[in-house]
């Protein structure tokens, strides 16, 4: 209960298990201590040892990062905080004035994104649990195709059988392809249901076949056409990236009279497709969704926007209501720009090859950050306060603005409106004006959904992260290895991007947010760098292992204990975290070697790209995406079998390394055998340790590389490649 006896909508819990975390890090820190001060009281003086301390420095300095880097992300995981909202009360006090709400779809490509797709997930966001009145669902078309808009005109007739079901039978989820695939069955305790659950299934059916024979055939045929007024916009469309802007109203919910099949009323659904000219830049999703704020905000202007990406469907229902309480709290709900609900995937496989999930970083770091001042914007599964979104400062009299917005009723003719927006979606609109800077999300970044929450939080703004117990929402796993590799290459790039720009948060943020915020945010823009001193380790601690260098203390010396103690801690720390957010022990090994993968080669490719940008070469790009997903790479991604397939460079990269690793570790094996002097072996040790775990880690690279017959090994140039390379810097190691 907040003061004056008010209800509050959502309650806070600080996480369990805190002083333990405390504990653990002043140990890791203490320990992390030692290591330094080894590094220096041993640094290796004496002449004749030049190589030697040249590979003693650069440890050092990758060790002194690694703890630097450390350090920082204590601040993101030293205080996480969990919401829970109350739904009940929220529907008690508010029912009947409840806020509008937008929801903006995004696509961008018919080809890799099919439409099939796009509308389940426009579907699933249609049948929010919410006054339907007040729902308004825009689909933003970057790809300007008619077949996307066919789609979408198939799924507006579909709705209005669909959103009775789910609302009769209280069904979840509600993109129908999950219903279906998750539910292959009526539940038999209703006969009734059974009844129109099979019939719903066949429309559900004869839609997709329609969609699916229109996409394949790749236009869209006269018949069709002629259904409805919306085609004839693509006459005068020359391609993707040349047409003028489109707006079609294809349900015109806004004062209730679109109803379903049971005379409820309908949410408006229109397509947007904004315009484009080779002259203008479109600056990508954000430029989409700047197009969509303002046609927006003349059509139905709900003061709450919720942003998807068109494969991240709706899972639950309750979403809405559940971002409403935070919103609409009476005590803090004022000072809230945004609600990050963390995304879920839905084919993920039981152990997570790929590390897809970001188990611990949806479970701790968000909620951490949230306790710092709040979460990041990631892109979608968003809800924004409108005013926030469009570059409002925050102050006081924010507080009360629900009741004024929501009795706002639209009078244009749907037409008369879709050709005013028109304008607002054209090229040229934003000319001289504050948009993509101040005003909606920023311009210039590949991340720009970071820099706009950043810059919402700078000016006053608070956010939160809420993970519901049935997820909010769902999207598509990467399913092959490059794919992962390639998702990471962007994020990553465009963090560090962000560290090296004016938005840094320890500029930007200075003075405007609170500091831990502002270190909360490194740990994830200084991806990047990472790369180079994880290279370093697990490069040349085994090269010296070949040429007999000593790097680390005797396994017999006190010296070890720090090293021993920070490796074990941190490692069954995050083990146990692992475990206890759900995850399985396999699946915590796979974690940890999609982090070696990714600091070797998408935050290695990505600091090049940085720096050549900064150097002026911009535009290159080093790794191409190969969408391949035929049924083999499917079987394979369930079976859990690294996918390789494709002569990329980061294989090259990733095949050298462990190449190299297996060679020193085989000759190291081999020297114990013959019994070299013990003294030898035991400044060795911890290097040979070292080096072995990089074998057992590589091992899917091993049976990619020589052992794997089928179309996702390793491809036989990255083999000889590799195979050269290591043997190249072997020899060199051992022959100096
Ligand atoms: C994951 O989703 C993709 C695309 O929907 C599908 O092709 C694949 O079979 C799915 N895999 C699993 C394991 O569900
Ligand atoms: C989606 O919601 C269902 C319940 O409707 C739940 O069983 C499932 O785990 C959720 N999916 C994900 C990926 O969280």
């Amino acid at each position: 209960m907040g003061k004056d006896g008010y209800l509050r909508l959502f309650e806070t819990k600080a996480a369990r298990g805190r002083i333990l975390f405390r504990c653990y890090a002043a140990s890791v820190l203490v320990g992390i201590t030692f290591i330094c001060v080894y590094r220096v009281v041993h640094f290796p003086a004496a002449d004749g040892q030049l190589l030697r301390r040249w590979a003693w420095m650069g440890l050092s300095l990758a060790e002194l990062w690694f703890s630097l880097y450390w350090f920082i992300t204590q601040f993101v995981r030293w205080n996480p905080i969990y919401r829970y909202t109350f739904k009940d009360r929220l529907s008690q006090k508010y029912e009947n004035a409840f806020p509008g709400i937008d929801i903006f779809v995004c696509t961008a490509e018919p080809r890799i994104e099919p439409p099939i797709m796009v509308i389940n997930t426009v579907l699933s966001v249609m049948a929010y649990n919410y006054p339907s009145q007040k729902l308004c669902i825009y689909l933003s078309d970057d790809g300007g195709s008619d077949l996307t808009f066919y789609a979408l005109l198939e799924a507006s007739r579909f709705s209005k059988h669909w959103l009775p079901f789910c609302r009769k039978f209280s069904i979840e989820p509600r993109s129908p392809a999950a219903y279906f695939s998750t539910n292959p069955k009526p539940h038999d305790s209703n006969p009734l249901m059974a009844q129109e659950w099979f019939s719903i299934k066949k429309s559900y059916e004869d839609m997709k076949n329609r969609i699916e024979t229109t996409t394949r055939l790749g236009r869209v045929s006269e018949e069709i056409r002629k259904e409805h007024k919306g085609f004839l916009e693509w006459n005068h469309v020359s391609t993707q990236y040349n047409h003028q802007s489109i707006v079609q109203i294809l349900i015109d919910g806004r004062e209730g009279k679109a109803v379903d099949v049971e005379g409820q009323s309908l949410p408006t659904l229109v397509y947007l497709s904004r315009e484009k000219r080779p002259q203008y830049h479109h600056n990508f999703k954000a430029g989409a969704m700047n197009s969509l704020i303002r046609v927006s905000s003349k059509i139905s202007n709900g003061s709450i926007i919720l942003n998807v990406d068109c494969d991240m469907y709706s899972n639950n229902s309750e979403s809405v209501r559940d971002a409403l309480c935070f919103f609409m709290d009476e005590e803090k709900g004022h000072e809230i720009a945004y609600v990050q609900f963390p995304p879920s995937y839905n084919n993920l496989t039981r152990n997570d090859l790929y590390g897809t999930c970001f188990r611990v970083l949806n479970e701790v770091d968000l909620p951490g950050l949230d306790a710092n001042g709040g979460p990041c914007y990631i892109g979608s599964g968003c809800f924004h306060r409108r005013k926030a979104l469009c570059g409002m400062k925050y102050s006081e009299e924010c507080e009360r603005e629900w009741k004024r917005e929501t009795d706002r009723t639209a009078r244009e003719s749907a037409s008369v409106l879709e050709a005013s927006c028109k304008v607002l979606a054209s090229c040229s609109y934003e000319e001289n004006t504050q948009w993509g800077k101040e005003m909606g999300l920023k311009y210039g970044c590949s991340v720009e959904d970071i820099i706009t929450g950043l810059s919402i939080q700078c000016r006053g703004w608070k956010s939160i992260s809420f993970s519901p117990e049935r997820k909010g929402f769902v999207g598509v796993a990467p399913t092959t290895l490059l794919q992962s590799l390639i998702q990471h290459k962007r994020w990553s790039e465009g963090n560090f991007q962000i560290f090296l720009s004016r938005y840094c948060p320890l500029l930007y943020g200075h003075k405007r947010i609170p500091l831990e915020l502002q270190f909360s945010y490194c740990p994830y823009l200084l991806w990047a760098p990472n790369c180079l001193p994880t290279l370093y380790y697990v490069a040349v601690p085994s090269l010296c292992l070949l040429g007999g260098i000593s790097l680390f203390p005797e396994i017999s010396s006190l010296w070890a204990l720090p090293f021993a103690y920070v490796i074990i801690a941190k490692y069954a720390y995050s083990l146990g975290e692992f475990l206890w957010f759900g995850g399985t022990i396999q699946g915590w090994w796979n974690e940890q070697r999609i982090w070696a993968l990714r600091r070797t080669t998408s935050y290695f490719f990505a600091l090049l790209d940085t720096i050549l940008k900064l150097l002026g070469f911009a535009e290159t790009t080093f790794a191409v995406t190969a969408k391949v997903s035929d049924e083999d790479v499917s079987r394979r991604y369930e079976q859990e079998v690294m996918e390789f397939g494709s002569p990329s460079p980061m294989f090259t990269i990733i095949a050298t390394l462990a190449m190299l690793n297996l060679f020193s570790f085989v000759c190291c094996v081999k020297r114990v055998f013959v019994g070299i002097q013990i003294k030898a072996l035991e400044s060795l040790a911890l290097q040979g340790i070292l080096c072995g775990v990089v074998v057992l880690i590589n091992l899917p690279v091993y049976q990619g590389l020589f052992f794997r017959k089928d179309k996702g090994a390793m491809p036989t140039s990255v083999t000889y490649k590799s195979v050269a390379l290591a043997l190249l810097a072997c020899s060199i190691a051992l022959y100096q």
